[in-house]
């Protein structure tokens, strides 16, 4: 892509430079069938999302249960809670580390506060396109980080799709100089807060669910997001210019507490971990024709579309947050390029 050389410099110097059956809690009992198909203990999970039960993130969830219950004869059975039922991406997140809550998916976004890796996910146009942040998940990096949420009392179990987030506002929004004092809605993260006042917007972190009205009443001018949640969320009906600046590419993550994961079997950790990559393929079909059919729907309610030519100006703007984060993960960054 031709609009990624002055961000490649400001990597370049960043580069230079430097089944235990015991113990049965809530939703299981240590029973053992031996019918063939998994032995072990029978268990009830719960997984949270924070989208309506048809987005493509929440088709992955469902498909990833139903594998997990095909593959355990019906032995581990996990719900899936749509539509921010069990709150907001934050407090779940905090659920997780707890064991109060088993399974999420998430953005990569705010999975950063509990985990400084992932911030490196949400660099602004780290990636070039949807196919390079692919190939650098798919890495030995991208399991690796998954793997590395241990420490943070989580375990990552695969990615899913999201897209690329831009800016839409309630007044016109055409460029780059347009963004400037706007309030501008971010997800709970301080790479998000950074990235937008780089921007020469101010930044309001707000939960999900509270977007919509705060742009019906005027609390804030705009937000950010892909075009499924800008759709999904009615957030056009509010908010209803776009700028396709394409400012990140931030992944979906699917997780299972810590405190879930160390009670099951490995023979039960096995089949979860596979299920979750098997569930992958779904949830990238799902998000093609969601993102194109979103896009449709929001033309359709005649929302100003505006394309972004020169990214230039975009890039150098957000250097500075490209730096600051990137400078902890070099060897990151370095599968990032080399996944390129
Ligand atoms: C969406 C993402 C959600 C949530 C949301 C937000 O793209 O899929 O998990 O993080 O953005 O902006 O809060």
């Amino acid at each position: 892509m031709k609009t990624k050389r002055p961000l490649m410099g400001a990597i370049a110097v960043l580069l230079l430079a430097g089944a235990a059956l015991t113990g049965c809690g809530k939703g299981e009992t240590a029973q053992s069938n031996s019918d063939g198909k998994s032995k072990g203990a029978t268990y009830t999970f719960r997984l949270a999302d924070t989208h309506p039960p048809d987005y493509p993130t929440v088709i992955g969830d469902k498909k990833f249960a139903e594998l997990v219950n095909e593959r355990t004869n019906g032995r581990i059975k996990i719900e899936v809670f749509p539509s921010g039922q069990l709150g907001e991406e934050k407090a779940v997140l905090e659920q997780i580390q707890l064991g109060a809550i088993d399974f999420t998916r998430t953005n990569a976004n705010p999975l950063a506060e509990f985990n400084k890796e992932f911030s490196v996910l949400g660099l602004p146009y780290i990636f070039e396109s949807d196919e390079h942040l692919w190939r650098f998940l798919e890495s030995e990096t991208g399991e690796r980080m998954l793997n590395n949420l241990e420490k943070s009392r989580m375990k990552g179990l695969a990615y899913y799709s999201s897209g690329a987030r831009s800016f839409y506002s309630r007044n016109p929004l055409t460029s780059i100089d347009d963004l400037k004092g706007m309030k501008i809605r971010v997800q709970q993260s301080k790479l998000n807060i950074d990235l937008v006042s780089a921007l020469g917007a101010s930044a309001t972190p707000m939960p999900y669910s509270e977007v919509f009205s705060g742009l019906q009443t005027g609390v804030i001018d705009g937000a950010e997001n892909n075009f499924p949640s800008y759709y999904s969320s009615n957030h056009y009906q509010a908010a209803k210019h776009i700028l396709l600046d394409k400012h990140q590419r931030t992944p979906e993550v699917l997780l299972v507490s810590k405190a879930t994961w160390d009670k099951l079997s490995p023979e039960d950790q096995q089949i979860i971990k596979q299920a979750a990559l098997d569930s992958v393929k779904t949830q990238r079909e799902s998000w093609e024709k969601w993102e194109k059919e979103s896009e449709q729907k929001v033309k359709e309610a005649g929302v100003t579309i505006t394309e972004v030519t020169d990214f230039k100006p975009w890039q150098e703007a957000v250097k500075p947050v490209v730096e600051k984060y990137g400078a902890e993960f070099k060897d990151i960054l370095q599968a990032i390029e080399k996944a390129r």
